[in-house]
């Protein structure tokens, strides 16, 4: 899917700013209507962000069910005749969406864009009325799945089994934006090498009466390096500058439509990056060369903003992984803003692409794992067909949106589902195959909890990478490293002799009180996690399928309440609002060293 762009051709507009908005407490705007007229007793609200902390209101922060938004739009009158699409980069879970009196878009999974032809229902040169209910439920027919419990007093109470607040609302950037009516849908590129000159498959596809196309491939600085004619082809670039971890090379693909006399009717710019990934016994290759992921799995999360994108933060968290020096992070656990991804793309940075498949798990929750007996994740009743369906198109919308990204190497298409029920197998097979059918230039993987030993895993060798969370010296020991050592690097021998796969260690870590500090490492405090982490980097270093450690968690992030969470998850290497704990200087030690 394109994301919108200013050209020759086309124009945007950012809905972006204060709207106006009221929680749907009785569920009652459905029946009454209440896009057809100005929202009554609304409140302002900005957008992106979430809803839940810009108002010191409970009601607001616990919602569940429906909240609206509303906002009005000028139309240039210049787009008189062109083709207007209105754009949701993302509305967290589901929405509906009506311009003026009509309904244009309904859209079901929070993380992912959406768009609806507005064109017949808009009049330029006048102002327009947009309308959103966004609704938050998590049933086991979306993903990430929950539960909600009814109340005798009516009340309605969310339940999850993901360890991150259920922020909801319009979390990023609202298009709308023009196209000629014949114009550019959508365009695929795959890249390779043959020996040092760059090949670049393209294809576009478009919609309408076009008569040919121009594809042009220039460099970074702006001088032309290829071209061809086709709406489907081939460019070859002598001496290539790849793409590479540390040096976001981007070349740009200019694709236009042509009418009979050769005249543009519409154009896109693609960026394009020339890499490969391959996994080869267990080596992660980038263009051929061994890659080790250093980094962390992340969250967007902020203070006041929940999930809202904000470039300033944005821009400061690259700078602080800079400063660390990672490489890579995961986007745990839903796919994440378009900018970070775009962001990832021009600086290099490796990127895991996770879906927000996160929860399937009744032996987790919330993090923390279940004691005693074994409960039943995949059943007609809880994780099903419903669930597999929402996943699957999770998956689509993640790869549809993404595929054409240097950054992004791996997908990751669950967060610690229960691996070891023998449901499982049926569940995540067909997922499997329809992600590698999907995008067959990258490998596919999914992060595995702690559950049980290696060989009782039911699904590893449906995937192409062996991705572990692991808590050894936190959920499972807390506070003795010394048998944390062992476990681990026992562990992780066992996963090598089994699996002839990489290794990549997504998460690990320990919940850190900022200022807490103690001679002894004890758990909570400072010294603690930075021993663990050190203990942890010994393993890493003595296991030779260990391709990448990726600690959990780049920042404190908001959660459930809940007796094992301090003011949300501690886990951060930095605090929330970015300073760093004690670990961050271990880190840097390590991931800097020989600079
Ligand atoms: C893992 C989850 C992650 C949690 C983490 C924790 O993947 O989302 O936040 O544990 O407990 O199970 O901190």
């Amino acid at each position: 899917m394109l994301r919108p762009q200013d050209g020759p051709t086309r124009e945007r507009r950012s809905l972006s700013g204060l709207w106006r908005f009221r929680l749907d407490t009785e569920g009652a705007g459905r029946t009454e209507g209440w896009w057809r007229s100005p929202l009554a007793k609304a409140a302002d609200i900005p957008v992106p962000a979430s809803y839940n902390d810009i108002y010191p209101d409970a009601t607001v922060r616990d919602h569940v069910g429906d909240a609206w938004y509303q906002t009005s739009v000028w139309v240039p009158a210049r787009w008189t005749g062109q083709r207007i699409v209105l754009r949701f980069d993302a509305a967290t879970h589901r929405a509906t969406v009506w311009v003026n009196d009509t309904e244009v878009a309904e859209h079901e999974g929070g993380y992912t864009p959406f768009e609806a032809d507005v064109t017949a229902h808009l009049r330029p040169g006048a102002e327009n009325r947009v309308t959103v209910v966004i609704n938050n439920e998590l049933t086991w027919s979306t993903i990430p799945p929950g539960t909600i419990e009814e109340h005798p007093n009516g009340h309605r109470v969310q339940r999850y089994f993901h360890d991150f607040f259920n922020y909801a609302g319009l979390h990023r950037p609202v298009w709308l934006y023009s196209t000629p009516s014949a114009h550019i849908s959508d365009i695929t590129v795959t890249t390779t090498f043959d020996d040092t000159t760059g090949v670049i498959d393209y294809r576009v596809d478009s919609t309408g009466d076009v008569d040919s196309h121009r594809v042009v491939l220039r460099d970074a600085s702006g001088a032309e390096v290829a071209s061809a004619g086709g709406a489907v082809g081939t460019l070859r670039v002598p001496d290539v500058h790849p793409w590479a971890p540390g040096d976001g090379y981007l070349y740009e693909l200019e694709a236009a439509l042509l009418n009979t006399s050769a005249e543009v009717i519409d154009s896109y710019q693609q960026p394009v990056g020339v890499r490969t990934v391959e996994v080869r016994g267990t080596r992660f290759l980038i263009n051929g060369t061994p890659f080790y992921f250093k980094g962390f799995g992340k969250h967007e999360d902020a203070p006041v903003r929940g999930k809202g994108h904000d470039d300033v933060l944005m821009v400061h968290d690259f700078a602080l992984l800079e400063w660390i020096g990672a490489n890579s992070f995961r986007t745990s656990h839903y796919p994440y803003a378009e900018e970070v991804l775009d962001y990832a793309d021009r600086h290099g940075v490796v990127v895991i692409g996770e879906t927000p498949a996160v929860g399937l798990n009744l032996n987790i929750g919330g993090g923390v794992f279940n004691s005693g007996k074994r409960v039943s994740t995949f059943s007609p009743d809880t994780a099903g067909e419903d669930t597999q369906r929402a996943h699957l198109q999770a998956i689509q919308e993640l790869v549809a949106r993404d595929k054409n990204r240097p950054s992004v190497v791996l997908w990751c298409v669950a967060n610690e589902p229960d691996n070891v029920q023998p449901e499982a197998r049926d569940y995540f097979a067909p997922l499997a195959a329809e992600s590698r059918r999907l995008d067959p230039t990258r490998p596919v993987a999914y992060a595995n909890a702690l559950l049980a030993p290696p060989d009782e895993c039911v699904v590893t060798d449906l995937f192409d990478v062996v991705l572990l969370n692991r808590y050894y010296g936190w959920y499972f020991g807390p506070g003795d490293l010394d048998a944390a050592e062992t476990a681990l690097e026992s562990e992780l021998r066992q996963w090598a002799a089994i699996h002839d796969k990489p290794i990549i260690i997504t998460e690990y870590g320990a919940d850190t009180y900022p200022g807490l500090r103690s001679i002894l490492a004890s758990p909570w405090t400072e010294e603690y996690q930075a021993e663990l982490l050190d203990v942890y980097h010994r393993v890493f270093d003595r296991v030779d399928a260990v391709v990448g450690e990726q600690v959990w968690s780049f920042a404190d992030f908001a959660t459930a309440a809940g007796v094992f969470r301090v003011d949300g998850n501690k886990k951060g290497v930095f605090t929330r609002d970015r300073r760093p704990k004690t670990a961050a200087f271990h880190l840097r030690a390590r991931w800097r060293k020989g600079e």
